[in-house]
């Protein structure tokens, strides 16, 4: 544990960012509950190739968290997951520019110089590929402490016009599309509208965890947008336009969007929804033994709306509150464990539940609207273990 990582939790500490009702735990801190501690050992899960493992990084390629691994509030650089669609660019420092355009009074450009000298702003985000799911036991997941300057900043000294309510974020990394029978070069973008943008949170990031932004995650600089799922946080950004009307790029319109059968004002319809925020979600990713003693551990996401309780049920019993991360924040990941005391030789499920204060509680498969489109798996995640 760095001195540099511990000034962070202290500061997550002081600013106050509590979960409510939840159980938290005293004296030892918090992590040091999760790490695997001398002599105590990973029970394999049964639902899981025993020979499972995730491959290192490799340029170019997609990357996993194993997520037995997670023993921290921070995800180590090294190990967070990496998604892209395209390419990887690699932009020299010296050379980026972020150009703001469109419905602006003033079109600007910032060198990372000047972005550096803004205000800067550090917050805890935690966030999911929307493609992520039970198959890879939810891999495409991490949490950092990301540091940059608040888009707002921005875009308020660029003077946006009353006719700029959509704000697309363009990176330097492109590829070719066939739209139409039309094959055209597009660059990865994202949009959303000037209300969601100028919220206080999101971000230009050009630090992750302390130190500048890697190549794979969009050296010198992404946007990192608090609660919504990876596919908003644009890597290697470039270039912001404002513009009158709603932008309809591959990962906004036609990719990244869930179809699924829902009520619609008391019509059931088949609805079309570009993936934004993070729904309500928890997973257990580890069994530990300890001198006989067992204990499961698991994550909660969510769109940052504050948590009520988090539950683990063993072979379908009553729900037991697990303890939470007192160190979580807003739109960090929650860590969570139980101590699982009366464990019987023999094979067990165990689920996790969570529940917001809203009273929304996370849904078991069966509950799960109708979707045939793979993004956005939420569901309750039953895992199996044999205890012996
Ligand atoms: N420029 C660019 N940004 C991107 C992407 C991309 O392909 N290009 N992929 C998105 C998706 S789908 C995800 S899940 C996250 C992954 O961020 P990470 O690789 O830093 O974990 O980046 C998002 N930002
Ligand atoms: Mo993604």
């Amino acid at each position: 544990m760095s001195d540099e990582r511990e000034t962070g939790r202290r500061e997550v500490l002081k600013s106050g960012l509590a979960l409510g009702g939840l159980a938290a735990t005293a004296g030892m801190p918090f992590w040091s509950k999760l790490a695997l501690a001398q002599g105590e050992e990973l029970v394999p899960f049964s639902d899981m190739p025993a020979d499972y493992a995730v491959p290192p990084v490799k340029a170019g390629g997609i990357h996993f968290l194993d997520t037995r691994t997670i023993d921290s509030l921070y995800t180590n650089n090294d190990d967070f997951y990496i998604v892209q669609h395209y390419n990887q660019p690699e932009i020299s420092a010296d050379d980026y520019r972020l150009r703001i355009t469109g419905l602006v009074d003033r079109p600007l450009e910032f060198t990372l110089a000047e972005l550096k000298s803004m205000d800067k702003v550090e917050i805890d985000a935690g966030f999911e590929c929307g493609g992520n799911r039970q198959d890879f036991y939810h891999g495409l997941i991490g949490n950092a402490k990301w540091g940059g300057v608040r888009v707002r900043d921005l875009l308020a000294s660029a003077g946006v016009q009353d006719a700029g309510i959509e704000v697309v974020f363009y990176a330097a990394d492109k590829g070719t599309e066939n739209i139409r029978a039309t094959d055209v070069e597009q660059a990865f973008a994202r949009s959303m509208h000037i209300d969601d943008a100028m919220r206080s949170e999101v971000m230009i990031a050009y630090e992750m965890n302390g130190v500048p932004l890697p190549l794979y995650h969009g050296a010198p600089v992404r946007l990192i947008v608090p609660g919504w799922y990876g596919v908003a946080n644009v890597k290697w950004l470039e270039h912001i336009h404002l513009q009158d009307r709603r932008f309809m790029g591959r990962f906004m319109a036609r990719d990244y969007v869930t179809l699924s059968r829902v009520d619609v004002g008391g019509v059931e319809r088949w609805d079309e929804r570009s993936v934004t925020k993070i729904q309500l979600k928890s997973s257990i990713v580890r069994i530990t033994r300890r001198d006989g003693a067992h204990r499961v551990t698991g994550f909660v996401l969510n769109d940052g709306t504050p948590l009520k309780s988090i539950e683990i049920s063993i072979d379908g019993g009553p729900w037991r509150a697990a303890q939470v991360d007192p160190d979580s924040s807003k739109y960090s990941w929650k860590l969570f464990y139980l101590d699982w005391n009366d464990a019987t030789p023999g094979e067990h499920t165990l689920v996790s539940r969570v529940t917001d204060i809203n009273g929304q509680v996370q849904a078991t498969a069966d509950e799960m609207p109708e979707k045939p489109s793979r993004w956005e798996n939420y569901a309750q995640f039953p895992r199996t273990v044999t205890i012996a």
